[in-house]
């Protein structure tokens, strides 16, 4: 080859490169399932796993430094032949979800369905046999509820994630590896989660910033290559409506087709690792949090979210733009704790009142601030106004021209002044509520 055709043949290659993982062009299928994405608005995240035996959390590996042969006999006891995929999509529905997460493994390494790439999985470790993730996806596609699987990245069991990240360093047992044949290995196994379990709405990585440069307070250089645009074409090329998201923590990378914020509204930073504004972009969002303090079943987590607090966050994640999946961790007999299942309860019957306001709305056009969100759906503007104490509430920089304001409970009218661009609103003490008092606003 002369030497020209050999700068050619280069830049065809980097072209191919970057282009493959820079320029991703998602299918139509994949846009059409975003749309549904953006207007379902609420789901149901489950973190389940062997952990949850010890009612301690599913860090507790990390956590209680327990070796590989101890966290090993876990799954002789996990046995949740209460386990009721019907219960718990019945449940989900109830509470006005639209989709379920569900962990496929998570950072233990264990894997709650039945892959043939290794024997450390439900079906094959466990008195209980059988595959969870079919049994909860068969209801699901049954049902009309869309089944997404959170995948972890990171695996404190597995030799060949190697080289260690950050955490589970002070598990014994663990060996050295293979990185490469680690990629093999997801790449394997969400070919099964693809080909196997029917329609998979999304795939939901995690533990990305396992294995990043951390300084305490903030992310430096990726330390190894997930290969991240073979993984990705993977997924579209077996489902092309599959919807990646990244709990990465950082802004998204192609290829990826929503975003997602852990325990924090988009743009907020109150955990540490949350985004900054200029990290958000154009894709769908999700929030997602916890209903209690855990994502793992926890015997002593007392901090139950109170249901005000429950249908705030949805309405806030609604203000901001973005899709709320609220987490519940399975007790190891299968079950849903009650009082969480009382507090799905209040927020189904909730959003059977209130849902047009949230379902199918877009960001409205008030900045949200903690007394006021908006959602938009068409002509009509819903001003959610979260200060039970409030009676009045000025509106600034409001230059529109108003045709009506309605308080969405009775439709009865609102009383509001407007100087310039201030609009005043004084509300009617009888009207709100201790929640959420909506007010519709139509403009001219
Ligand atoms: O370490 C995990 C944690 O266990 C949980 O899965 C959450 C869910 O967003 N994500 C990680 C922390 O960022």
């Amino acid at each position: 080859m002369n030497i020209l055709k050999k700068i050619v043949a280069l830049i065809i290659f980097v072209f191919n490169v970057t282009f493959s993982q820079t320029n991703y062009v998602p299918s139509a299928e994949n846009l059409e399932a975003r749309e549904w994405f953006e207007d379902a608005r609420f789901g149901l995240f489950v973190h389940w796993g062997v952990y949850s035996v010890l009612g301690d959390g599913e860090w507790v590996m990390n956590n209680q430094k327990l070796s590989i042969d101890e966290y090993e006999k876990l799954p002789n006891f996990f046995n949740p032949v209460e386990f009721s995929p019907k219960e718990w999509v019945k449940m989900a529905k109830d509470a006005g979800m639209k989709y379920i997460t569900i962990t496929s493994r998570h950072h233990d390494g264990f894997s709650m369905f039945g892959t043939k790439q290794n024997k450390y999985n439900v079906v094959d470790a466990t008195p209980y046999k059988r595959d969870i993730l079919k049994l909860l996806a068969n209801e699901c596609h049954k049902e009309g509820i869309k089944i997404f699987f959170y995948y972890s990245l990171l695996d404190w069991h597995n030799d060949d994630y190697f080289p260690r990240g950050r955490t589970g360093n002070e598990i014994d047992g663990r060996n050295d590896g293979d990185w490469s044949k680690y990629i093999n290995f997801m790449k394997a196994q969400l070919t099964e989660l693809l080909t196997g379990y029917g329609p998979v709405a999304g795939i939901w990585f995690d533990g990305h910033w396992d294995q990043k440069e951390w300084d305490g307070k903030k992310y430096g250089k990726d330390l190894v290559d997930w290969k991240y645009s073979e993984i990705y074409n993977l997924i579209h090329d077996l489902q092309p409506a599959c919807l990646i998201g990244n709990n990465h923590h950082i802004a998204t990378i192609p290829g990826e087709d929503f975003q997602m914020f852990e325990k924090d509204l988009p743009g907020k930073n109150t955990t540490g690792w949350g985004s900054s504004p200029e990290d958000i972009g154009e894709l769908p969002k999700e929030v997602c949090n916890t209903i209690n303090g855990s994502w793992g079943f926890n015997l002593r987590d007392r901090k139950h979210k109170s249901n005000r607090e429950l249908v705030q966050y949805l309405v806030k994640a609604a203000g901001y733009g973005s899709n709320l999946l609220l987490n519940v961790g399975p007790m190891p007999n299968g079950k849903i704790q009650p009082e969480h299942l009382e507090s799905l309860k209040f927020v189904g019957k909730w959003l059977t009142k209130f849902g047009e306001t949230i379902y199918e709305t877009s960001q409205g056009p008030i900045d949200p601030a903690n007394d006021i969100v908006s959602t938009k759906k068409g002509e009509k503007i819903y001003l959610h106004f979260l200060n039970s104490k409030l009676s009045k509430f000025d509106i600034k920089n409001f230059d529109k021209k108003i045709k009506s304001l309605k308080y969405f409970s009775d439709d009865s009218k609102v009383r509001y002044k407007k100087k310039g661009d201030i609009l005043s609103i004084n509300f009617n003490p009888k009207k709100i509520d201790s929640i959420n008092t909506i007010l519709t606003l139509v403009l001219k």
